[in-house]
């Protein structure tokens, strides 16, 4: 790692992205962020977030304390002050008189909907919490959810946090083993679930694996689970436990429609959301109240430009990661937002209904992942153009780098050349979004998150924590608290510490590589443990995906370090074909011209050091459910490894498909 930080031509790739796009006057003057933003808070850093924390959240008892990082690691955010989630999400805005608005727009994958005001919300949070009550949840517990995308979902987070029990959600396609390990770890008392779900237009069951997760098992000890609600929502047969199980429908009609939310200390636990970690058990990230619907709030409001009364919002993500949490059920609802919560697959049942939803709800900021954005440009842009997308006025992008060619796409056939595209980079662990353009009033770049957020401290750093100039590259960190950073890792003190705070003592370590640009504009490169190092070279992951995925043979790539004898590592890249072009890799002579032909274009964009030393044509890659590429899968199959485990993909069965593809004589 002789050259880590120097600007290797490897990275100039990326930086040869010269377009920007200006906001139009029109959009700026409208605009809820301001240029003005940067500047108070670079003038006081802890007094601009104080200002959103009272601006943006109503408090039972105002605080007086802004930031406390005596106990650093560990911040505490208006330590004094108390509130209630669920009230500042619901209630508030039917006092304020808005209670007929729409807060959510359900379409389940069948095509059945359902209409839900903020009445309708706040009497089914508050029937809601007091059946969970009855079934003795207090403040303080924890409640395991495993609901596929339901009102329902949203409700039950809600009605936790209106008591002051903190949710875990887990989400939907993981495993019973994942699910048991996770209410042990928290020490869950209630979980919440629903007989099954629609994914790609058939019911699919939940319940059985609450059931095995909750079995009595040799060796060890008995379930902390008392009783396990279940939604009824595709009413296939389910298993039931007497005395253990309970209908939804039955304990929530038959609770009363008031409840008094618990009133709790600004920094009272919110939730705990399981991410995974490099290696091990996964880390049970722990988030509270305040400061984290502070920021979510903002960023929500000011990040998609959010004009509460007239947009319609639609975040594609499952509320089983972060990006549901902070930007389905907190942010939007802080803001009073009118959204749409789509319970399936986009391709259910057909390949154009998500652009069907953008027009029957007149969906106006969308909200979604790099990589379904690539999955949209294989299926072909006369998808989208059947539909009318003129509602549309910002677009977000989350959960990994968009390469520059996704980006265009995106803003060129979804986006009519018009809207800003929002490049918003954070993590689990940061609970809200901290790096991205602020719509009407930066220029955006094609492929950068750009710039830290008003408030946020992000820079980039070489390895001895040395901020970098512009033009170079290292590491992602931030340098200061923010106000929805994690409060640790639940029950884990130590490894929270040496996680994050040990490779930059004092210093928050993202796990990210990042480049600044000239302009001093931030470029995400993936994770560290991402990037591979081929013959002393430091390469991106990223960067040689974004060159292949620029070639118009391809739909999608993924690349891999494979361990190799002469270099160290070498370059295994794994690529979908453009649907014209799918056919030509049956044959000998075709997969060889293909190869060529990527393995030189690769030389051509970024230099012949990162040619690919193998390319393999595949017809699906492995994704967790939040759309990331599981490349260490990929790194199994490259490396003629037993492929790991694969428990955490969105479709367990995309592996056994690559190797069988692979192993076709050829
Ligand atoms: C919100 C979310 C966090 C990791 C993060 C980074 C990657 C997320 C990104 C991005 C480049 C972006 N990531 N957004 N990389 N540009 N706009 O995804 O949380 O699931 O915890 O993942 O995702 O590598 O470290 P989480």
């Amino acid at each position: 790692m002789t050259d880590s930080h120097s600007t290797s031509p490897s990275l100039e790739n990326l930086l040869h992205e010269t377009r920007a796009f200006p906001p139009s006057p029109e959009f700026a003057a409208q605009a809820n962020a301001q240029p003005s933003m940067y500047d108070e808070a670079a003038a006081d850093r802890v007094e601009f977030w104080a200002r959103q924390a009272r601006e943006l959240v109503s408090w039972k008892t105002p605080f007086t304390q802004t930031l406390d990082w005596s106990g650093a690691p560990v911040a505490k955010w208006f330590a004094d002050g108390t509130l209630n989630a669920a009230y500042n999400a619901v209630d508030r805005h039917v006092e304020a008189g808005l209670g007929d608005r729409v807060a959510i727009h359900f379409e389940g994958e069948p095509g059945d909907t359902r209409t839900v005001t903020y009445a309708d919300l706040q009497r089914e949070v508050s029937r809601a919490a007091n059946a969970l009550a009855t079934l003795g949840v207090e403040s303080g517990d924890r409640v395991v959810i495993y609901l596929p995308m339901l009102v329902e979902s949203v409700v039950a987070m809600l009605a936790c946090a209106r008591l002051g029990a903190a949710h875990s959600v887990v989400f939907g396609g993981f495993s019973a083993d994942a699910l048991r390990s996770r209410i042990a770890d928290a020490g869950a008392k209630l979980v919440i679930t629903a007989d099954g779900g629609y994914r790609r237009g058939a019911p699919s069951a939940l319940k059985p694996a609450v059931d095995a997760a909750l079995a009595a098992k040799e060796g060890e000890p008995a379930t902390t689970v008392e009783h396990v609600l279940v939604v009824r929502r595709t009413e296939q047969d389910v298993e039931w436990t007497q005395g253990r199980d309970v209908w939804w429908h039955e304990a929530v009609e038959a609770a009363d429609t008031f409840h008094e939310p618990a009133w709790v200390d600004a920094e009272h636990p919110l939730f705990i959301l399981y991410t995974s970690g490099t290696t091990g058990k996964p880390k049970g990230i722990l988030h509270t109240t305040g400061g984290y619907l502070t920021q979510t709030a903002f960023t929500h409001k000011n990040v998609f430009d959010l004009q509460a009364e007239s947009d319609v919002y639609w975040c594609t993500a499952d509320i089983g990661w972060v990006t549901g949490h902070s930007y389905i059920v907190y942010g939007p609802l802080l803001n009073g937002a009118t959204q749409v919560i789509y319970e399936g697959t986009p391709d259910t049942p057909h390949r154009g209904r998500w652009w069907e939803i953008v027009q029957k709800y007149g969906v106006s900021i969308f909200y979604t992942a790099p990589t379904a954005i690539r999955a949209c440009m294989k299926w072909g842009e006369e998808i989208p153009a059947e539909f009318d997308l003129s509602s549309l006025r910002v677009l977000g992008s989350v959960g990994e780098p968009i390469n520059p060619e996704a980006w265009m796409w995106y803003r060129r056939v979804i986006g009519s050349d018009r809207t800003p595209i929002v490049d918003t980079w954070w993590q689990t662990e940061t609970g809200a979004i901290m790096i991205s353009p602020l719509p009407g009033v930066t220029a955006t770049k094609p492929g950068s998150a750009q710039v830290p957020l008003p408030g946020i401290a992000a820079t980039v750093v070489d390895d001895e924590a040395n901020p970098v100039p512009d033009g170079g590259g290292g590491y992602l960190v931030l340098s200061e608290p923010w106000p929805s950073m994690l409060r640790g890792i639940w029950g884990d003190l130590q490894r929270f510490k040496d996680t994050y705070w040990s490779r930059f003592p004092g210093i928050y370590f993202a796990g990210d590589g990042a480049k600044k640009d000239e302009d001093g504009d931030i470029w995400l490169l993936g994770r560290v443990d991402d990037v591979m190092n081929v013959s002393g070279h430091r390469l991106s992951t990223t960067e040689i995906e974004s060159a292949l995925v620029s070639n118009e043979l391809v739909a999608e790539a993924a690349v891999v370090g494979a361990a190799d004898d002469v270099s160290g590592q070498a370059v295994v890249a794994f690529v979908i074909l453009r649907g014209e072009h799918a056919d030509e890799a049956g044959t000998d002579e075709g997969s060889a011209r293909i190869e060529k032909t990527l393995r030189d274009h690769v030389a051509q964009e970024i230099g012949p050091i990162a040619k690919p030393k193998r390319i393999l044509v595949v017809a699906e890659l492995p994704k967790t459910r939040s759309g990331k590429i599981m490349r260490r899968l990929l790194r199994d199959v490259a490396e003629n490894r037993e492929v790991g485990d694969a428990t955490t993909l969105a479709d367990s069965s995309v592996m056994n498909l690559i190797q069988a593809g692979l192993a076709k004589p050829a």
